[in-house]
């Protein structure tokens, strides 16, 4: 008696070895086939219809990518002085599946000393993020830019807002009473994603193997340089070491940004002292 292998393509990869295993000794072992050769022959059908059904859903061992980043022509002293390769945002996006998104998750952007930290957040669309305040004065975040728009307005020490983003993009944040106050939130359509520190060093776990495009990110380049930088990544059950990945901040220019509003902030709001319209 022959059982025909199950048909989804894919069987024939990853766990399915395991599979057909199973399926060979459950012909060897079934005591049915003694007993009733077309009953038995159903119901071993079913049992490896089963099992194949529950073992071709598991996922195939995730790995771990690993990788460098550095950035050059800057005009930041620590760039230079290679001692701040931070906020480089590098994610796979898969070739092969659809990207599976997480129900909902949580991420945090502290305003502490009058700045936002982490200054580049990487998320997940659908993410929600917090903006605690742990100064003693009150703060704001907003966005005007492309990404989401949003404002939290204007809350006092030891309050919180919430922000759910559900847009793919690039949201940078500002604070509309202290004009220093900056971050980005890279809202992304992918969970494999990293977040250089200031050693340049990148490590995305979780990845099950497959191809991948993969993209850079960094508030200091261009879009032109940044489509540069985009490249295809196999990951196999080992896991995989990107090249290394060079960003030039060449042609970044640093211009001050507007309030809420869309108007230059008033000359003395960096004090730390409200002085706007009122909330
Ligand atoms: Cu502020």
């Amino acid at each position: 008696m022959t059982i025909m292998i199950w048909p989804s393509p894919t069987c024939f990869s990853g766990a399915d070895t395991r599979v057909c295993g199973l399926e060979t000794r459950l012909e060897a072992l079934s005591p049915v086939e003694h007993r009733d050769e077309s009953r038995g022959s159903s119901l071993r059908g079913c049992a490896t219809a089963f099992l194949c059904a529950i073992l071709c859903a598991i996922p195939s061992p995730a790995a771990t990518v690993t990788g460098h980043v550095d950035l050059v022509f800057s005009q930041d002293p620590n760039v230079r002085k290679h001692l701040d390769y931070s906020g480089v945002v590098v994610w796979l996006e898969p070739l092969d599946v659809a990207p599976t998104l997480p129900r909902a998750k949580h991420a945090e952007m502290v305003q502490k000393n009058k700045t936002f930290t982490p200054h580049v957040l990487a998320i997940t669309v659908g993410t929600t993020v917090d903006f605690p305040n742990y100064d003693p004065i009150f703060h704001n975040a907003f966005s005007n830019y492309n990404g989401q728009i949003f404002d939290i307005g204007l809350y006092p020490p030891g309050a919180s807002r919430s922000i759910t983003f559900q847009r793919e993009g690039v949201v940078r944040v500002f604070c509309n009473i202290h004009p220093a106050m900056s971050a980005v939130i890279v809202v992304l359509k992918s969970l494999h994603f990293s977040v250089s520190g200031k050693n340049g060093n990148l490590q995305i776990a979780g990845v099950p193997p497959g191809s991948y495009r993969m993209h850079v990110f960094h508030e200091r380049a261009t879009e032109q340089t940044l489509s540069g930088l985009k490249r295809i990544v196999e990951v196999t059950s080992e896991g995989a070491q990107l090249a290394p990945i060079s960003v030039s901040e060449s042609g970044y220019l640093q211009l001050p940004h507007k309030n809420k509003y869309g108007k230059d902030y008033p000359a003395a709001t960096d004090s730390g002292a409200y002085v706007g319209p009122k909330p």
